[in-house]
């Protein structure tokens, strides 16, 4: 398990709060303090942890409580809230299929970039990707051997030449003959090994002028806790780090240091690496990070109404309006059931839309949990564009999508269909070509106050 000591360090000192009798001062001022031992302990820059506890204070003693909601809940949904902003913002890797994205890893000796490098075209190739990798180490012995034997295990193609000694020319024939492959990810693993840490940034410098990486990513070991901030710093001043990658945050107690520290440089991290097994990496999802940290055992229902709140509150009414006004994405669908707790708010709404259970299939209305996750699954092999533009999945991406989540093309047919029937359906009503009395007058009504001008027609395309 990640971060194993934090997680229950955090647990602990909420099951306290969840604990006590009343939620006053006292009891605040208690819960701060121990989530303060628990990040100092993990190794997390007091400055941060000072920051970060003062604003958990400040808010949960000053902040009204939102209806609906107890002060125990409000306060965890704080800390909640606070501990995932402090990890920075949420940013995915993105691939355009057909498009060649060149992503250059750099990173201290031993950080992890090879084996990374294999991680993550092992993850986008199960996503339906075609990935390829360059091996641009030619300092350390054995580089090219150990990455091609990583890539006959993912098998993807590695470029290399355990012969060659320049690295620039190696790293710019490689990428241009993986572009010419049409390959989608193109991973350049660099060497961390050198004499002196200048001569590495400069080789470092100089690959990213000659293949134009789309992205460098920054390879961190997760066991140095908080001097990854020194080092991430270095990297960023010699040139331009895209995002970072942590390394080894399984089984070190560190790990809260590393990610808060590179947090704080701005740099957003995408993946965390958590193993030494080809699978051992993680999309890196702030929220999703500090849900699991903090939530097991008792506190996990109080938890899972915060999420449900959270969801409301995100699904502010302007995306209400939209959504009625058909411009329901396969985003907003995901997002829904992302936020899945069974009454997410968009299946709330279906069911306050009278008629609905009649006019779509009882069994389409309620796809069961299983299907839903299948669903969920199909939607991550979408790439962002098919998600908000599901008219693109034609036969062959249809195709991908389904390797790539490993489910058939007719699964991946039913999702749009049932997507293209939610749309239309909520496009009618919204219309108002819907029941024009009884419930639905009552249903227009109480919508009025969520929408504050829906009444007045709404927008219609
Ligand atoms: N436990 C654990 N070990 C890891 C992880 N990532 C990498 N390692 C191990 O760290 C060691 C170094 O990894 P490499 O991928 O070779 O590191 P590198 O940055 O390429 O090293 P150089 O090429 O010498 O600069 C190996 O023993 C890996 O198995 C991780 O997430 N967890
Ligand atoms: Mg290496």
């Amino acid at each position: 398990m990640v971060l194993e000591s934090l997680g229950r360090a955090l647990h602990g000192a909420l099951r306290k709060l969840s604990r006590a009798p009343h939620i006053d001062e006292r009891a605040i001022k208690e819960l701060v303090r121990e989530i303060q031992r628990a990040l100092l302990q993990a190794d997390v820059n007091v400055e941060l942890v000072l920051g970060l506890t003062k604003r958990i204070e400040k808010r949960a003693l000053e902040e009204k409580l939102p209806p609906g909601m107890g002060r125990k809940e409000h306060v965890i949904k704080i800390v909640y809230q606070e501990l995932s902003e402090f990890l920075g913002k949420p940013s995915e890797l993105a691939l355009e299929p057909g498009k060649s994205k060149v992503l250059l890893m750099v990173g201290l000796q031993g950080s992890g970039k090879t084996t990374s490098v294999a991680k993550l075209v092992a993850h986008f190739k199960k996503r339906g990707f075609k990935v390829g990798t360059v091996c641009a180490d030619t300092f350390r012995p054995g580089a090219y051997e150990q990455l091609s034997q990583l890539g006959q295990q993912v098998g993807v193609e590695v470029f290399g030449d355990p012969k060659a000694k320049d690295s620039i020319k190696l790293a710019k024939e490689g990428v241009k003959r993986l572009k010419d492959e049409r390959l989608e990810l193109i991973v350049v693993d660099s060497a961390g090994r050198h004499r002196k840490e200048e001569a590495l940034m400069e080789e470092m410098r100089q690959i990213a002028e000659g293949i134009k990486p789309d992205e460098i990513m920054l390879v961190v070991d997760g066991t140095i806790g908080q001097q990854a901030k020194e080092q991430a710093a270095a990297f960023k001043s010699a040139t331009e780090i895209g995002s970072i990658l942590v390394t080894k945050l399984d089984g070190t107690a560190k790990g809260g240091g590393a990610l808060s520290a590179v947090a704080a440089t701005g740099a957003p991290i995408k993946f965390i690496g958590v193993g030494e097994h080809i699978e051992d990496l993680e999309p890196f999802v702030p929220e999703r990070f500090v849900a699991r940290l903090l939530g097991m055992g008792d506190i996990e229902t109080l938890l899972k109404k915060i999420q449900e709140v959270a969801e409301e509150e995100k699904l502010k009414p302007a995306d209400m309006k939209a959504i009625l006004a058909g411009k329901l994405t396969l985003r907003d669908v995901y997002d829904q059931l992302e936020a899945m707790s069974k009454m997410g708010p968009l299946k709330k709404l279906m069911q306050m839309i009278p008629g609905m259970s009649v006019a779509v299939p009882d069994e389409q209305m309620r796809v069961g949990e299983e299907k839903l996750k299948k669903f969920k699954v199909i939607m991550q092999s979408m790439t962002p564009q098919e998600l908000e533009n599901p008219k693109l999945l034609h036969a062959s991406r249809i195709r991908r999508v389904a390797k790539g989540s490993g489910t058939s093309e007719a699964e991946v047919k039913e999702l749009l269909k049932q997507y293209d029937l939610m749309r239309k359906f909520i496009k009618t009503f919204a219309k108002g070509r819907g029941p024009k009395f009884g419930p639905w007058a009552k249903l227009m009504k109480e919508m009025k106050g969520a929408l504050p001008d829906f009444g007045s027609g709404g927008k219609t395309s």
